[in-house]
């Protein structure tokens, strides 16, 4: 079968959902990493991306309790926070100043239980109005979805309001596993996967590019990922309106699920395969955050070819017990790439290219 894979990828052909449930079964890491890297360059030649950005989550409070999530708070909760406008504002102005030319913000959130949609527009407009030339990459469709609830707006309405109030791009998160046995096991209470892509067609319909990702590691099946990722691939053919996939490696620690991490072999593996099925979605992150700094270097050779970014201060992966920093500095990120092989690009929330290092 594998030779069958390679003349398939050699001839830019579509991979089906037995060939890549053959691929995480075989322990040819050599031959799914040479396909995957082939497939990243005919995308992407030999370059490889991050972004100056910082990552904000306004709050810890959630109404949904997912059992492999570390990061939800209830409000008498020890840890439990609340971000003000202010110091929103001041967190994007710390970073600009450290960093110079920072490009992009990425919040995501828990699902407040009191606070208003308005509020949520108010903070894009405002960073919108500060910070101009900053892109927006804010709410994944789980909040889209609880905002229209709260506001008692449609999903388009929703939606379109956050675009005239300064969002660029959605982010991935939320996914998770689109099985519904899955879903029913790690996050009962979140949106089914079926809302989630219909949620996130409906963006990219009114023109606003996403991304996706995966959470992987937990209870799922190999068969549960290959569906997830061709559940992607047949959205994507539909819409072309997904950036990026990430697939994000379980960590396990202070959360519901027990399981050890991910091995690395089995990180590599779900990178190379996603880079294979995903023949139509540009760009695959190596998310270093959850993959460690080592192996989302490795990442880069196995069919990603994005780093995220700086990211500075994450809090949800940490949560779980991420044994990685909370943020790297442009130089970190920029010789991690070199070491490659890889040309460094810097870039914006969509891609464009602002400097090649
Ligand atoms: O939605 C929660 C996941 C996501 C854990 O779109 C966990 O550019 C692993 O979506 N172990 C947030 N994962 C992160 C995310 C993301 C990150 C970087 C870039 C982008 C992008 C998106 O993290 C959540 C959830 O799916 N998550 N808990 C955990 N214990």
């Amino acid at each position: 079968m594998l030779r069958e894979i390679r003349r398939k990828v050699e001839n830019g052909e579509r991979i089906t959902d037995k060939e890549a449930l053959f691929l995480f079964n075989s322990e040819d890491i050599h031959t799914l990493g040479e396909l995957a890297d082939a497939v990243s360059k005919r995308i992407n030649e030999n370059k490889a991306y991050f972004i100056r950005n910082i990552h904000i989550n306004l709050t810890n409070l959630c109404i949904n309790r997912c059992r492999f999530c570390a990061f939800s708070c209830s409000k008498d909760d020890p840890g439990a926070y609340e971000m003000s406008l202010k110091e929103v504002i001041e967190k994007i102005r710390v970073a600009q100043r450290d960093m110079g030319e920072l490009r992009e913000v990425h919040i995501v959130s828990g699902l407040h239980p009191y606070w208003s949609f308005d509020y949520y527009l108010e903070i894009i407009k405002t960073i919108k109005k500060e910070f101009p030339q900053l892109g927006i990459k804010a709410f994944t469709a789980v909040e889209v979805d609880y905002f229209a609830k709260i506001s008692g707006l449609s999903v388009k309405d929703v939606l379109s309001k956050l675009k005239e109030s300064g969002v660029d791009i959605m982010p991935g998160g939320g996914a998770e596993i689109f099985s519904k046995r899955v879903r029913d096991k790690i996050c009962p209470e979140k949106i089914s996967g079926e809302r989630w892509l219909e949620i996130i067609r409906t963006a990219h319909k009114l023109g606003i590019k996403t991304n996706a990702t995966m959470l992987y590691g937990h209870v799922e099946s190999y068969e549960d990922r290959i569906e997830h990722l061709i559940k992607l691939r047949e959205l994507q053919d539909e819409t072309g309106g997904f950036l990026s996939f990430i697939p994000l490696s379980y960590q396990p620690e202070n959360t519901e699920i027990k399981t050890p991490f991910p091995s690395g072999v089995d990180d590599i593996k779900t990178i190379a395969i996603s880079r294979l099925v995903l023949d139509n979605i540009p760009h695959i992150k190596a998310y270093w955050i959850m993959l460690g700094e080592k192996l989302a270097q490795i990442a880069l050779l196995f069919g990603a070819d994005c780093l995220e970014g700086t990211v500075i201060e994450e809090k949800i992966a940490h949560s779980a017990g991420a044994r990685s920093k909370k943020g790297r500095s442009l130089e970190e990120l920029i010789n991690s790439i070199r070491e490659t092989g890889k040309i460094p690009v810097e870039r914006d929330t969509f891609y464009n290219w602002v400097r090649i290092w």
